[in-house]
């Protein structure tokens, strides 16, 4: 019986080993294919640190494979199990499910997955390997632990909410290491902290976790309060660690080059920018409750402002924002205006109302126009007075895009780099600053 199985093997390790050792007791003979970083780019996997001749050695040297071929383009598997005549295809239960369409070709097996790796070389710190422990059990904090398996190099290895049987659900349905009981528990056993409760908890949760010696990223807006952000990197830079704030569209390959070509004079000066991001809720979910911070600004006026402040700056003179409010108190609508020196702009966000997603960059010289979803910049364009000279950009976005945060929050803290240029603190800073003004100071409307 010929076994085959696939995978990176960045970082050798006892899930790794184990992983080989039961596909291998599957059958008699083993083949074992090694992602190449050409692989790997296209399917989103993302920190992949050693090179791909690495990474055949350990396979090798692990002894456990009778054959080791390189998996280098989609739809090799298909091929793969027809030309070596192989009997079984086997994968870690992380892909359960994903791989089905090849049982008409083989038999396929889902092989449990090791939970949490090894703790002996997790606790050895040279392993390399991120322990990040999860705050929240929300339906963003599924899609991070989804994302994260793209990225090398970090492992989710425990969970902390609120509620006994929805962080159990969550672990269980995520093969997690740990369930913490408490919030302590979960800082003792983890490096760092994913944050995604609701907006009003995220400073003490963050607090507690710095205090604790542990790196945070955190689910935007890291603060409903500007003076509550300042503080917070104050304590982490005092402390030496990364807190970084979880703004998916910022970590984006599409979105930094497209703030590159528009600030690189191809549309000639930046004089406003109009972006929008509207998303229609419930009124029922937590989004229109004012106890959680609900309302349109607090939950998407990140997206826009960070276009804002990406493409014109952050030294604003002014802001005035219009608002239609709920009964309870809550923004269901807003059009936040900012007056910069030599340009303007206008960030709407609706949880009530429903509005083009695009974002338009309007220059001397032409015009920058992202369509909706402009959050995850797939695609943007140049225009011209010309048409002649229009041009088009095409980018990937992976997946959710969670996994570019998780990869620059893992990177900054390998490379002990507190800031990064992608999403600087000050910037956070102001985002806290003026999301506080807008939903604090509105002309109300309606
Ligand atoms: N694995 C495991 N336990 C862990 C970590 C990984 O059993 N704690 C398994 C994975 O499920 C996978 C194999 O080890 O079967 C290799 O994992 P990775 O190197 O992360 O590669 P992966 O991205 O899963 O490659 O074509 C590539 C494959 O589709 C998957």
């Amino acid at each position: 019986m010929k076994v085959i199985t696939y995978g990176t093997f960045d970082l050798f390790h006892e899930g790794h080993r184990r992983l080989l050792r039961r596909a291998r007791e599957l059958g008699d003979y083993l083949i074992v294919a090694v992602t190449t970083e050409g692989f790997d780019d296209a399917r989103g996997k993302l920190n992949v640190r050693e090179s791909l001749m690495d990474r055949l050695r350990t396979v090798q040297e692990s002894g456990l494979a009778d054959e080791v071929i390189i998996e280098e383009y989609e739809g090799q598997k298909i091929h793969d199990i027809q030309r070596y005549g192989v009997d079984i295809f086997a994968i870690g239960s992380d892909w359960l499910g994903k791989f089905d369409y090849l049982n008409d070709y083989c038999k396929v097996v889902y092989l449990d997955r090791t939970k949490g790796v090894s703790s002996t070389e997790l606790r050895n710190e040279s392993s390399g390997i991120l322990r990040i422990g999860a705050v929240g059990s929300g339906r963003i904090a599924h899609r991070f632990v989804d994302e994260s398996r793209y990225v090398s190099g970090v492992e989710v290895a425990s969970v902390y909410s609120r509620t006994p049987a929805a962080r159990e659900a969550f672990a269980a349905k995520h093969e997690l290491e740990h369930c913490a009981d408490s919030y302590q528990q979960l800082l003792d056993d983890v490096a760092a902290v994913y944050v995604a409760t609701p907006h009003p908890s995220h400073a003490s949760i963050v607090r507690q976790a710095l205090e604790a010696g542990r790196h945070v990223l955190c689910e935007k807006p890291l603060s409903l309060s500007g003076t509550e952000a300042r503080e917070l990197f104050a304590l982490a830079e005092s402390k030496g660690l990364v807190l970084l704030e979880a703004l998916k569209t910022a970590f984006a390959p599409g979105f930094q080059r497209m703030v590159a070509v528009a600030r690189s004079g191809s549309i000639g000066d930046i004089r406003s920018v109009d972006a929008t991001f509207t998303k229609l809720v419930d009124p029922g979910l937590r989004e229109f409750d004012p106890e959680q911070g609900g309302g349109s600004i607090s939950e998407l006026a990140s997206y826009p402002l960070l276009a804002v402040l990406k493409l014109i700056g952050t030294d604003h003179e002014a802001i005035t924002t219009h608002a239609f409010v709920t009964e309870k108190g809550v923004d269901e609508f807003a059009r936040i205006d900012l007056r910069f020196p030599h340009a303007i702009a206008s960030a709407r966000t609706g949880i009530g109302v429903k509005a083009e997603g695009d974002l338009v960059v309007a220059g001397t010289r032409g015009q920058l126009y992202v369509p909706a979803p402009w959050w995850k910049t797939e695609y943007f364009e140049t225009r011209f007075e010309d048409a002649r000279n229009n041009k088009r950009f095409y980018f990937k976005f992976d997946g959710d895009g969670l996994r570019y945060e998780i990869a620059e929050f893992g990177a900054m803290i390998r490379d002990s780099e507190l800031d990064t240029f992608k999403l600087r603190r000050d910037e956070s800073i102001w985002l806290a600053d003026v999301i506080e003004s807008a939903r604090s100071e509105f002309v109300r409307v309606g």
